[in-house]
């Protein structure tokens, strides 16, 4: 049966783990995959999080299947969390959402969905984008092509080419869109700019797809739903993924959400049965115990508030690594200006360090980046920041 299967490409980022995982040095950092850790290197494990799974493991609840979108406080409190409590569409009928296996999950079941619904979309990402956004769409029977995104020159987001290319579009192309935290360059775009892309695909008719994986981690979690809630307001349908795997540490629980923005409360009903058959086929029904300590969080004022207080120091610890770094770089006499990398929002910058000089931290310090020059900002830590400007330092200069 296998005799003629092909070796198939790693995945470029976890592919760097295992490369890391096999280095013997003492010193060495990765910096390649996001993920976010402590100032001890450690993924933490939130209060909140600990509270809720202990309170759950008392009360020792059945394990029946859950519904095939998953349960209702769950997808409640998920829309909340993007829309705001008191938004109009929720209260409308407008939203539908479902439990998803991560953002990755939700990507997928949206793509499974959107094929039923418009077979011949093409679908564009940003270019560079997240790798999986192609590898998703393309899975799910789509041809991916791109739109221009991040300009190399500022190191930040080129709105203009972007929503330039937006208008050239066809009528029913489906737009994926970093809502913020864009991965990999840490570039995002203003509420002005948002308005125009909103604007643009209004305009043309397109499908916009806003991925959601790093609520919280730009500026709060309101104001990281900027570009979620613009589109809100439109009055456009559209699709959300959004994950808890950043937010709440809980990456290999594989919590995450789709949810649907559609016109009406009876078009919401015809959304959710078609999509409840791509789930249904897929994995049946979402597994309970990431969802269930989430809405445990979420819907307990005490434990809320810890949890928002606990994202409000993983983002504050990711601002001070950026400007530390700046800091340590300007203090070691290159003549580079990395001032950029505290402009940049989330986990990632995209450092304009070439894939020769990636490789020389790699070999010659053990320090891993992902080869187009991301760095995960969340991996530095106060002791290993100087080691990771040295060598910045060293590869820049030559
Ligand atoms: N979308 C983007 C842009 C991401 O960076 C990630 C990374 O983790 C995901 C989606 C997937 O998140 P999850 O781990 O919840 O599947
Ligand atoms: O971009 C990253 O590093 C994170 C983690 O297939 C990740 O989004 C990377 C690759 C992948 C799944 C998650």
């Amino acid at each position: 049966i296998f005799a003629a299967v092909e070796m198939a490409p790693r995945d470029p980022i976890l592919g760097l783990n295992e490369a890391f995982n096999a280095d013997s040095r003492s010193t060495k950092v990765n910096l390649g995959v996001g993920v976010y850790f402590d100032d001890n290197g450690k993924i933490p494990l939130l209060g909140a999080v600990r509270s809720a799974e202990k309170t759950r493991l008392e009360a020792a609840p059945p394990r029946g299947y859950q519904p095939i979108e998953g349960p209702v406080a769950y997808n409640s409190a998920v829309q909340n969390l993007l829309f705001g409590a008191d938004s109009a569409i929720i209260r409308d009928g407008r939203v539908v959402t479902a439990q998803a296996l991560g953002g990755t999950g939700a990507l997928r079941i949206g793509g499974d969905l959107i094929k039923r619904i418009v077979p011949g979309a093409t679908v564009y990402i940003s270019d560079p984008s997240w790798e999986n956004h192609r590898a998703l769409f393309e899975a799910a029977g789509f041809p991916v092509d791109t739109y221009p995104y991040y300009d190399p020159a500022t190191r930040g987001a080129n709105a203009e080419a972007m929503i330039a290319k937006l208008n050239t579009l066809p009528a029913g192309s489906v737009i994926v869109l970093h809502a913020c935290c864009h991965n990999p360059t840490g570039a995002d775009l203003t509420e002005a700019q948002w308005a125009e892309v909103v604007k643009a695909c209004a305009s043309r008719g397109l499908i916009p797809f806003l991925d959601m994986a790093y609520q919280g981690f730009a500026d709060g979690i309101e104001p990281d739903a900027v570009a979620v809630n613009l589109f809100a307001a439109s009055g456009l349908s559209f699709f959300v993924s959004s994950s808890f795997s950043k937010s709440f540490s809980l990456y290999g629980e594989r919590v995450g959400a789709l949810s649907i923005v559609t016109q009406t409360k009876d078009e919401s009903a015809r959304v959710l049965s078609q999509l409840k058959r791509v789930i249904r086929t897929n994995y049946s029904n979402p597994p309970i115990h990431g969802g269930a300590i989430v809405s445990a969080v979420l819907s307990t004022p005490t434990l809320r508030a810890e949890w928002e207080a606990e994202l409000a120091g993983m983002r504050d610890r990711i601002r001070a690594m950026r400007t530390g770094l700046v800091d340590k770089l300007a203090s070691r006499n290159i003549d580079q200006d990395f001032s950029f990398v505290i402009k940049q929002r989330g986990m990632f910058s995209y450092t304009g360090l070439t894939a020769a000089q990636v490789e020389r931290m790699k070999d010659e310090f053990g320090i891993y980046a992902v080869g187009t020059g991301r760095i995960c900002l969340a991996a530095l830590n106060t002791k290993n920041l100087d080691y990771v400007a040295d060598a910045i330092a060293a590869v820049v200069k030559g």
